[in-house]
């Protein structure tokens, strides 16, 4: 046995007769970290749910740049929005034995099986920016991403200041545009913003559908959501800024002002929501940071030396709104 080995076990040891106040060293995790050599290059497999959104875009230049950077080996493979190619992505890594797993689930459930065919294998498994409804939490080693639930709160929280000075009297009617069914992001932003605006009764959610974080599909909910002229809609609520930037457009084209006649926040603080609000057209974007590579390289690493890593890690984020958009423009990384 080699020395790191021996080392390796003896703390595999002492975590567990410790319990789980030193829960990190999982004896699953060190038991993965055992089958990696230490001269050869780790692998990591990464599924990506889609190139749906500027966020994602710019979530998966940032791990394949920090990869490049950690000189990890990474084997990446986007599952075009669909669980389906998750699972056979993630199936085919624990085939080619990567040293670690990492992926962005589309939807929460439905990976209880394929993670437990993972933990057979010995081969660790990270979440990045989604997470999972599983059964067995130590199916996965720990989550990094943002809370989404505070980014609802957020959202809702500029809009109940906005409602005190724009329409001190009568009903505030919302539309929502919400992200992909069964997402973590739609569930968890839905849930927060509902919890707060409930403390202004005149705030309500006239209409919700799925614009499934696209532009193409937000642009042709917002015109349904115009068409059907029973309610007026006084803001638009969007999970994700290029929803909001479609349904831009279908406000536009039905003869509106966006963030004037119908006031609009939205989700993810991308580069073309600062250029839609120093337009005039965005009335706030709440930050969600998709530059998760640099932490994620980190982790994978620790994950594969058998090091303690929190089960769940969240991001710092903040609030935009559109007064500070042109100042703030030519900072924003992404
Ligand atoms: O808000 C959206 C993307 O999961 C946080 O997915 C992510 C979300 C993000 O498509 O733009």
């Amino acid at each position: 046995m080699t020395a790191s080995r021996r080392h390796l076990l003896a703390r595999a040891t002492c975590a567990l007769a410790l319990g789980t106040a030193l829960s990190p060293f999982s004896p699953f995790t060190l038991l993965a970290s055992t089958a990696h050599a230490a001269d050869k290059p780790l692998v990591l497999g990464f599924s990506q749910v889609g190139a749906e959104s500027e966020w994602r875009t710019a979530n998966s230049n940032s791990i394949k740049d920090a990869a490049k950077q950690a000189g990890i080996t990474l084997k990446f493979a986007d599952a075009q929005q669909k669980q389906e190619n998750q699972v056979k992505a993630i199936r085919s890594f624990i085939a080619q034995k990567v040293d670690v797993i990492a992926f962005s689930p589309v939807v929460e459930s439905g990976w209880d099986t394929v993670l437990r065919e993972a933990k057979n294998a010995k081969i660790p498994v990270i979440l990045t920016d989604r997470a999972v409804k599983v059964s067995d939490p130590s199916l996965y080693v720990t989550f990094i991403g943002s809370d989404f639930v505070e980014e609802g709160r957020k959202a809702a929280r500029w809009l109940i200041d906005w409602a005190k000075q724009n329409a001190p009297t009568g009903d505030v009617n919302i539309v929502e545009l919400q992200g992909t069914v069964g997402s973590a992001p739609a569930l968890d932003r839905k849930r927060g913003f509902e919890e707060v605006i409930k403390a202004d009764p005149r705030l309500k959610i006239v209409r919700s559908q799925s614009g499934d974080f696209t532009r193409a599909k937000g642009k042709e909910v917002m015109e349904a959501f115009l068409k059907a002229k029973d309610k007026k809609i006084h803001v638009l609520f969007a999970h994700n800024d290029d929803m909001a930037i479609g349904a831009i457009q279908a406000i536009e084209e039905a003869g509106l002002k966006p963030a004037k006649d119908i006031a609009i926040v939205s989700i993810d603080g991308v580069r073309g929501a600062f250029q839609a609000m120093a337009a005039g057209k965005l009335n706030v974007t709440v930050e969600c940071n998709p530059m998760l590579g640099p932490q994620l390289m980190q982790l994978a690493r620790d994950v594969v030396a058998g090091k303690p890593v929190a089960k769940r890690i969240t991001t710092e984020e903040g609030v935009f709104t559109a007064d500070v958009a042109a100042k703030e423009l030519p900072n924003r990384k992404y």
